[in-house]
């Protein structure tokens, strides 16, 4: 599929945007400012295209690894970093809550255990559905996940129901360090798709227009009630699995260097160099523009007050529990000046 060009610079603004702000990131880790980070280098391009190919009014089901599907939709940076610093401008107060949903943005926040979102998110689908909305839900998962058996019941919901649902997997090809040799035996992951009646298929997850195309007949046919497909954007992690993990033990760094040569923002910029509307002093220009608005992003995140650790009790239960009641006040106690 052709993406015309203004779509393809805001496709390429959009990854290089979500690169610094994961660059940034891992470094405020290494600073002590924030616990941990995974960071989605390498993998702009699934994210970024896939958001890019939903309507503003379809929902976005994400993991961990997908800060372009939260750039792409336009979540303030200043949000995403406060989340990260732990700071008052947290909507979610510190928890790790899988159906946080700006209705605005609508992308939701990833869920701590692997592949547990999937069949929350194949219901979401399936009540807009009954509901005569004509929502797509776009759902992000590893090829990790797709050892979870709450992934299988999602997928067998979903193609059953035919579910509005578009499932794109991220196969960067480790969970953590097991390798996706010893993930599947299956020849790939999108031959999957069959055993639930769905369509499958894989692409190239580095090159924008080839996940932007896959993803966009996916949508269709989902909006058009023709049920789910599974899309598999086989890519590589460029970084560590997440700033507690010592890439080293398990591949070798060769192995990353040459996938380095397939950036998928360096393939996006030389396609734009290649339509003759981009040159070095324009992407130069581009680079200082957003690392600035990162680090201002980033700055504003770090002025807003700390959360209170007691915040932690707040908006789980309509009432609190004995027990609850009892840590709260220990907490207090801890934590007094
Ligand atoms: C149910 C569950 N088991 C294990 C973990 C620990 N864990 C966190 S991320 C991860 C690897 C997931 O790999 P993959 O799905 O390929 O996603 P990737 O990190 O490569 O993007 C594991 C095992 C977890 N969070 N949840
Ligand atoms: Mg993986």
């Amino acid at each position: 599929m052709t993406l015309d060009d203004a779509l393809l610079l805001r496709i390429y603004r959009d990854m290089m945007l979500a690169r610094l702000f994961d660059q940034t990131m891992v470094r405020l880790q290494r600073a002590g400012k924030i616990a941990a980070y995974t960071s989605s280098e390498g993998q702009e391009a699934i994210s970024v295209a896939a958001a890019h190919a939903a309507r503003p009014s379809d929902w976005i089901f994400p993991t961990y690894r997908e800060t372009g599907a939260f750039v792409a939709r336009g979540v303030p940076l200043e949000v995403l970093a406060a989340r990260q610093l732990a700071r008052a401008g947290d909507p979610l107060k510190g928890h790790e809550v899988l159906l946080f949903g700006d209705r605005r943005y609508r992308v939701v926040t990833g869920p701590g255990p692997v592949g547990a979102h999937v069949p929350v998110a194949v219901g979401f689908g399936l009540a807009a559905k009954r509901k005569g909305e004509d929502t797509v839900v776009l759902v992000f998962f590893g090829d990790g996940a797709t050892s979870k058996g709450d992934l299988h019941e999602g997928f067998n919901f979903a193609g059953v129901f035919k579910a509005p649902a578009v499932f794109i997997c991220q196969n960067n090809q480790y969970a953590i360090s097991v390798p996706v040799s010893s993930q599947t035996a299956s020849e790939n992951i999108a031959v999957k798709a069959e055993a639930y009646g769905m369509a499958g298929r894989v692409v190239d997850g580095n090159d924008v227009s080839a996940v932007y195309g896959a993803v966009s007949e996916a949508i269709q046919k989902a909006r058009l009630g023709e049920g789910p497909t599974l899309v598999e954007a086989f890519t590589y992690r460029l970084a560590a699995h997440s700033t507690a993990d010592d890439q080293t033990k398990y591949r070798p760094m060769t192995e990353v260097e040459r996938w380095r040569k397939n950036d998928p923002l360096i393939k996006c910029r030389n396609l734009l160099i290649r339509r003759n509307i981009w040159d070095s002093e324009k992407d130069q220009t581009l680079r200082q523009e957003l690392a600035h608005l990162v680090y201002e992003k980033i700055e504003a995140a770090e002025k807003m007050p700390p959360l209170h650790p007691l915040t932690i009790f707040e908006d789980v239960y309509s009432a609190n529990m004995w027990h609850l009641d009892e840590e709260k006040k220990e907490l207090e106690r801890l934590t007094k000046p």
